[in-house]
């Protein structure tokens, strides 16, 4: 029976979710999801028109279901034993801790990418005669936990200007090819150096245009930067920022994606409440919420007025 994968479409993580799914089964459907409540709504119609009845593992990943839609599930024999969620956000963790689903496998040591490479590793045939695969993993854990900086590990980085430049489908049928084929150590070939220069050199001229744009405003001692943009712009404008000493937190509205970004541009003052006070979610350093009429009101009056 075929496998279904609902997962973030945003980055290397959520697609490197759906990369594993397709190197280890033979038959793939996968989902892009674009946030918790894009998510909720293309959960609810596969439960509601019995769609999972025609697939043997139903995965989530990166991403957790509400609550409610957790508790539907738990209700649902037929889903139960053949749905899990991995995932690796702590505001998720506090939104189920008192509850006590099997399904759900979260961690927040690990991004999605790695938990489900060794789910997949300990439960099904996901053996590789090379070290490719466990090596793209490493690269995409390094990525999106942040720590590819502390490692100043480019490989690293490089891996989400390939998803800016293929886009989401063409990175995905990319990387299960090349992890497929190769059977020596992960490196980027000429082809893929390539597209790593052209899109660095596209994002530089787009972001020096982008961080004159920012508006500063500083409430409590903390300066907020606050821009409209590009969503793929989100994680290099603030790194950009990061050697501006007047920003402390970038908060970055992509219009394109629906989505804010919140982002500590200094490591250190958190954002997670930020998001989770217009209901979104995420890590404490980097967080989002839904770009709604809502929120973007009640933004603009606080950070752009
Ligand atoms: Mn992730």
């Amino acid at each position: 029976m075929p496998i279904k994968i609902f997962s973030h479409q945003a980055d290397p993580d959520g697609l490197g979710c759906i990369i594993l799914s397709k190197i280890c089964f033979e038959e793939v459907d996968y989902i892009f999801c674009k946030n918790f409540s894009d998510l909720d709504l293309k959960l609810n119609d596969f439960i509601n028109n019995e769609e999972y009845l025609n697939y043997g593992k139903i995965y989530i990943t990166d991403l957790c279901p509400s609550v409610n839609l957790l508790d539907k599930i738990n209700n649902n024999e037929n889903l139960v034993n053949k749905l899990l969620v991995i995932d690796h956000h702590i505001s998720n963790l506090e939104k189920i801790k008192d509850k006590e689903y099997h399904f759900i496998n979260i961690n927040l040591d690990k991004c999605a990418t790695s938990l489900l490479y060794e789910y997949l590793t300990r439960h099904h045939d996901l053996i590789l005669p090379n070290k490719t695969l466990k090596e793209f993993v490493l690269l995409t854990n390094l990525h999106d936990t942040w720590k590819w900086k502390e490692e100043n590990n480019l490989d690293a980085y490089y891996l989400e200007t390939l998803l800016h430049k293929l886009g989401k489908v063409g990175y995905i049928n990319h990387f299960v090819d090349k992890l497929n084929l190769i059977s020596h150590h992960f490196q980027y070939n000429e082809e893929e150096k390539n597209w790593i220069k052209e899109q660095l050199d596209e994002e530089q001229k787009y972001l020096n245009n982008l961080i004159k744009r920012v508006i500063y405003k500083k409430i409590d001692n903390i300066n907020y930067g606050t821009v409209y943009g590009l969503y793929d712009y989100r994680n290099s404008l603030s790194d950009k920022l990061s050697d501006h000493k007047s920003c402390d937190i970038l908060i970055f509205m992509a219009v394109d994606n629906e989505t804010v970004s919140f982002r500590s541009i200094n490591n250190e003052i958190e954002v997670k409440n930020m998001a989770k006070k217009l209901n979104g979610y995420g890590h404490k350093l980097a967080a989002a919420c839904d770009l709604n009429h809502e929120n973007e009101i009640k933004l603009i009056q606080k950070f752009l007025s």
